[in-house]
C-alpha cells in the first residue's frame, strides 16, 4: 500500500513539474512590407516561387483568409503591435505628423515583462522609437534598399550605415542577436524587412532573374473601373499613367515623351550605391534601356512594357527576402531552436501587382486586403494545415500572448488563434471583419472607406465621396461588379448593412467624418 501510494506521488510530482516546465515557445516573426500573397507559392502564385516561404506551410500552416484592418503601413504595424484597430491604438494613417504612442500596451512588451528576451531589426516606421525590446536597429522612415542607414536607441543622429542590401543586412542583424541572446530565455525576435516596397530595387546578384520570361498579366490589367463606384477612376496608382519613370522603371534621365508626373530626379537607390554596385547595376538597366528608348512601345503595348518592368523587380526583390527566410530558417535548424519556436510569415498589407491596372494598396479589394500568414509551430501544427477562418491583424497579438502562456488583456480586440490551431475545422469564429481606411485622396488618390467582409460578401461604404458598393466574391472574384443597386442582393445588402453596424458596435468605432 504504502509503494504504491509512493508511486502515486512520484508520478503526481513527475506531471506537476512537467505542467510548470510548459516550455514557452519561442517567436520568430518575419514581416516585410507589401508583399502580395498572389506572390507567394503556397498562395498558388502563377508568377514565381517562394521556396523557403513555402517552408513554413509545407512543415506548418497557412492561413488562406487572412487580412488587415486599415490597408497601410503603419495602421497595420500599429494594430500588430497592439491587437487594436487604428481607432483604438490612436495611429490612423502614414500621412500627418502623428507619431504611434509607445507608452500604450504592446505584445513585445507584455513578452518581455513576463521574461522574453525581445528584439526587432529593419522597418519600423512608427515614427515614435520602438517601446518593448531589448534591443533594436531600424530603418528611418521607408529606409533604402542600397548601403542602408539604421539606427537604435543612441538616436538617428547616430545612425551606421551598412555596406550591402537591405534585406541581407537586416536578417544578419536579427541572427547576430540570436547569437549573442541570454540563451536561458524564451525570446522574440521581429525580423521586419523593408522589401519589396516600392522603388523595388533588387540585389544585384538577382538583376538577371526572370531576364527571358514573360510573366503573365493579370486578367483585370485594362480595368477600365466601370460598373463600381466613380472615386476607383480618380486613383493616381496606374501602371499606365502614374508610375515615374526614374523611380519605378529605372531611367537615369528623363524620358523625352514623359509628363512632370512621370519625371521625378534620379533613382533614389542607384544615388546611394558605390560606383562598383553603380557599374553592375548600370550594366543590366543601361541597355534595355537604350533599347526601350530607340523604339518605345505605345498604347496598350507600353502598358506590358511598365508591367513587366515593374513585376520583374518587384519579384526580384522578393526572390531577396525568400532566400534570407531559407537564411533564419536555417539557424533555427542548426541551433535546434525548430521544435520550440512559432515562426510566422506575413507582411503589413497585400498589393497590386497589376490587377485592376494598379500598383500600391490601400483599396479594401482583395489583392491589398489580404495578408500572408504562414505559421509554423511544430508542438501545435501538423504539417500542412489549411485554414479558412478569418484571420485578421488584430489577432496577431493575443495569439502570442496566449501562446506564451500569458493572459490576454481585456482591452484587446482580437481573438488568440490558438483555439483554431488546435481544430483547424472549428466554426466558432468571426463571420465577419471590419475595415476602415482613414486617408483621404492623398499620394495614390484613394478616398477613406468603411466596410465589412463575410466568406462570400464584401461591402464597402465610400462614405466621403461615393457611398456604398456591394460585392459578390462568389459570382465575382475579381470584384468587377458593383450590385448594391440590383434588386436580387436587396436583402444581401441589409444583411450586410447590419453587419458592418454590428462590428462598429462591437468595436467602438467613432462616428464618421464626412
Ligand atoms: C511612399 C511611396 C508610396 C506608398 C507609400 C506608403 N511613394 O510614399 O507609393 O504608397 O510610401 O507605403 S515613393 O515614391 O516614396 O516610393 S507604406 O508601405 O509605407 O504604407
Ligand atoms: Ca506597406
Amino acid at each position: 500500500m504504502m509503494i504504491k501510494k509512493n508511486i502515486l506521488l512520484s508520478l503526481l510530482l513527475l506531471l506537476s513539474a512537467q505542467a510548470e516546465e510548459y516550455r514557452r515557445p519561442n517567436i520568430v516573426f518575419i514581416f516585410t512590407d507589401d508583399h502580395a500573397v498572389q506572390s507567394i507559392g503556397a498562395y498558388g502564385s502563377k508568377i514565381n516561387k517562394t521556396p523557403h516561404i513555402d517552408r513554413l506551410a509545407n512543415e506548418g500552416g497557412i492561413f488562406l483568409n487572412s487580412f488587415c484592418g486599415n490597408s497601410i503601413c503603419g495602421p497595420s504595424r500599429a494594430s500588430v503591435l497592439t491587437g487594436k484597430h487604428s481607432h483604438k491604438n490612436g495611429f490612423y494613417t502614414n500621412s500627418g505628423g502623428a507619431e504611434f504612442d509607445g507608452s500604450q500596451m504592446t505584445f513585445p512588451k507584455l513578452l518581455q515583462g513576463a521574461g522574453y528576451a525581445t528584439a526587432l531589426v529593419g522597418k519600423w516606421h512608427l515614427k515614435s522609437d520602438p517601446t518593448g525590446f531589448d534591443y533594436w536597429e531600424i530603418v528611418p522612415g521607408q529606409g533604402s534598399y542600397y548601403n542602408p542607414d539604421f539606427y537604435t536607441s543612441e538616436g538617428q543622429e547616430k545612425s551606421k550605415r551598412y555596406e550591402g542590401y537591405v534585406t541581407d543586412i537586416t536578417t544578419d542583424l536579427g541572427l547576430k542577436w540570436l547569437d549573442e541572446r541570454d540563451p536561458d530565455k524564451p525570446f522574440l525576435l521581429m525580423c521586419q524587412q523593408k522589401a519589396p516596397h516600392r522603388t523595388w530595387a533588387p540585389n544585384l546578384k538577382h538583376l538577371y532573374n526572370y531576364e527571358d520570361a514573360s510573366i503573365p498579366e493579370p486578367p483585370t490589367l485594362f480595368d477600365d473601373w466601370s460598373g463600381r463606384s466613380e472615386t476607383l477612376s480618380g486613383h493616381a496608382m496606374g501602371i499606365k499613367d502614374h508610375f515615374i519613370y526614374q523611380w519605378d522603371m529605372k531611367f537615369q534621365e528623363r524620358v523625352p515623351f514623359a509628363n512632370d508626373f512621370e519625371s521625378r530626379l534620379a533613382e533614389p537607390e542607384r544615388r546611394r550605391m558605390t560606383a562598383k554596385q553603380q557599374a553592375v547595376w548600370d550594366a543590366y538597366f543601361e541597355p534595355r534601356n537604350a533599347a526601350f528608348l530607340a523604339s518605345p512601345p505605345v498604347g496598350d503595348d507600353l502598358v506590358r512594357w511598365k508591367y513587366q518592368r515593374y513585376i520583374k523587380n518587384y519579384l526580384r526583390c522578393i526572390d531577396s527576402v525568400d532566400e534570407n527566410v531559407g537564411r533564419v530558417l536555417s539557424y533555427l535548424d542548426e541551433n535546434g531552436l525548430t521544435e520550440n519556436t512559432i515562426v510566422i510569415y506575413s507582411s503589413d498589407q497585400g498589393f497590386y501587382l497589376g490587377e485592376h491596372g494598379w500598383y500600391d494598396k490601400r483599396w479594401m479589394y482583395e489583392e491589398s486586403l489580404r495578408m500572408p500568414f504562414l505559421i509554423r509551430w511544430p508542438e501545435k501544427i501538423r504539417p500542412g494545415t489549411q485554414y479558412k477562418q478569418l484571420l485578421q491583424n488584430i489577432d496577431y497579438a493575443p495569439t502570442f500572448l496566449q501562446a506564451a502562456g500569458l493572459e490576454v488583456p481585456e482591452e484587446i480586440q482580437g481573438e488568440s488563434i490558438l483555439p483554431v490551431l488546435e481544430n483547424p475545422k472549428t466554426n466558432e469564429w468571426r463571420k465577419y471583419l471590419y475595415y476602415h481606411y482613414y486617408e483621404h485622396l492623398t499620394e495614390h488618390g484613394v478616398p477613406r472607406h468603411e466596410g465589412v467582409r463575410g466568406e462570400r460578401y464584401k461591402l464597402i461604404n465610400f462614405y466621403s465621396n461615393d457611398g456604398l458598393e456591394l460585392i459578390d466574391l462568389k459570382t465575382d472574384p475579381l470584384e468587377l461588379n458593383d450590385v448594391s443597386d440590383d434588386p436580387i442582393y436587396a436583402s444581401v445588402l441589409e444583411h450586410m448593412k447590419d453587419q458592418l453596424e454590428q462590428l462598429r458596435g462591437q468595436y467602438d468605432s467613432p462616428d464618421l467624418e464626412e
